[in-house]
């Protein structure tokens, strides 16, 4: 499955650019511009593509609240969830500090945005959207009404409520057993859908990247090339290398492994940019593939889709540096150590949806005083910089669930050392 998605990922490519050639202005197909272009573009792609994350974004909530049913009654006991809970937190900011430390060094050994004539790339006006506060974030996590919170996809809140409600199963001990055993049954039952979701891949994946580059051609990034280089870069250092590192120090296992059981996961990211819509995927991919157990896999892995986005902050890392030099400001050591605070700060409380990180750029912005309306430059190639740092946000959740599995000694080696381990068929 996974080697038919990326062939559709190619093909998509391919007849995107080459409508993108065929009517695009400038590297931009504009909408209204030119009726075939519109129904293609706008129309059967742009469809077809957002069907298709729906699908996937339907079984988020379900799955999430089953697996990590059966996540808590798999742990077993309520000390051992502390500890993954609380070693989960400190690998997710962990990763992220680093993230971020990583794109700012890049960035500024670049040295991007310096001498940047702002006129070259259309300003879009942009308002100053902020994400929620910290505290307001704590204080949500605990819902006053679960039904809504699962009804508004709103995530802390549901792990919240569905751990307290593993805990509350636990307690019953054998009287519970029937409602165990019905959540382990309704567990199965979402990742057959799981399955079925999945089993149309291939075609979603083409219509999203068409769509993609349909619209944006290659000839729109030239102006923003210093941009785009040092943020790819930053993430396939902090992708290929740092998260390596650190899964080969904290598991032993082995690097190019891991990353081939996760591909598919991180192509659903690629395609969707939403780490939330790729959840059931990442789950899939951790538990069957990596053989990371679903006690722990069903608790990091939606937990990381929400608070840990590495590569989002990468992007602020590298935007604020750029933004910094186009505008001629020096940050400093203080302004930077500011923007790598809010930037950990700010993933926890934004969900993993499509553009997220734009909106807390112009919070870290507002924060050392750099001017909002700078994100304009950046809005036009953001959708392809944010397909590419949702693949490296998830990878950061698969490895710090190896890490906290391993830590746990819960990663089965028979699924990791077998090549066709969880492989999906059809
Ligand atoms: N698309 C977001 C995610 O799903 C990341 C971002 O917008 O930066 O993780």
């Amino acid at each position: 499955l996974t080697t038919k998605i990326v062939y559709s990922m190619l093909l998509g490519l391919a007849v995107g650019l080459f409508v993108n050639f065929s009517f695009g202005v400038d590297g931009i197909v504009q909408e209204g511009n030119n009726v075939i272009a519109d129904f293609f573009v706008y129309g059967v792609f742009e469809a077809i593509g957002k069907m298709f994350v729906s699908a996937l974004k339907m079984l988020v909530v379900p799955l999430v609240v089953f697996s990590l049913i059966c996540g808590v009654i798999g742990i077993g006991d309520v000390r051992v969830l502390g500890r993954v809970g609380s070693k989960s937190v400190i690998f997710y900011l962990l990763t992220t500090a680093i993230a971020i430390a990583t794109a700012i060094l890049l960035a500024s050994l670049l040295n991007i945005g310096a001498g940047f004539e702002q006129g070259s790339v259309a300003m879009k006006e942009v308002a100053a959207k902020s994400a929620p506060s910290l505290v307001d974030v704590l204080i949500n996590i605990v819902p006053t009404n679960p039904i809504q919170a699962m009804a508004n996809g709103s995530m802390l809140p549901i792990i919240f409520y569905t751990v307290l409600v593993g805990i509350a199963l636990l307690m019953l001990g054998d009287k519970g057993k029937p409602l165990q055993d019905g959540a382990m049954l309704m567990n199965d039952l979402m990742m057959n859908l799981v399955k079925i979701v999945m089993s149309f891949a291939p075609y979603g994946v083409f219509f999203l990247i068409a769509k993609t580059f349909a619209g944006n051609g290659p000839a729109m990034f030239i102006p923003l090339l210093g941009y785009v280089a040092a943020l790819l870069g930053s993430l396939a250092f902090h992708c290929f290398i740092t998260l390596m590192v650190l899964l080969k120090l904290f598991t032993g296992l082995s690097p190019l492994t891991f990353l081939k059981k996760i591909r598919s996961a991180q192509t659903f990211a690629f395609s969707t940019a939403s780490s939330n819509a790729t959840i059931p995927v990442t789950l899939d991919a951790v538990t069957n593939r990596v053989g990371v157990h679903p006690s722990v896999g069903s608790f990091t892995v939606p937990f990381g889709a929400t608070i840990n986005m590495d590569g989002t902050a990468i992007m602020q890392g590298v935007a604020t540096v750029f933004i910094a030099n186009v505008y001629g400001v020096d940050l400093g050591l203080s302004g930077y150590l500011t923007v790598i605070l809010m930037s950990v700060l700010a993933s926890i409380g934004t969900a993993g949806v499509p553009g997220v990180g734009m909106i807390m750029l112009t919070m870290v912005l507002t924060q050392v005083g750099l001017p909002v309306e700078a994100v304009g430059m950046l809005l036009g190639v953001d959708r392809l910089m944010d397909m590419c740092r949702t693949a490296v946000n998830i990878t950061g959740d698969a490895v710090v669930s190896a890490i906290v599995a391993k830590g746990e000694d819960k990663i089965d080696m028979a699924i990791f050392d077998d090549p066709e381990a969880g492989v999906i068929r059809n």
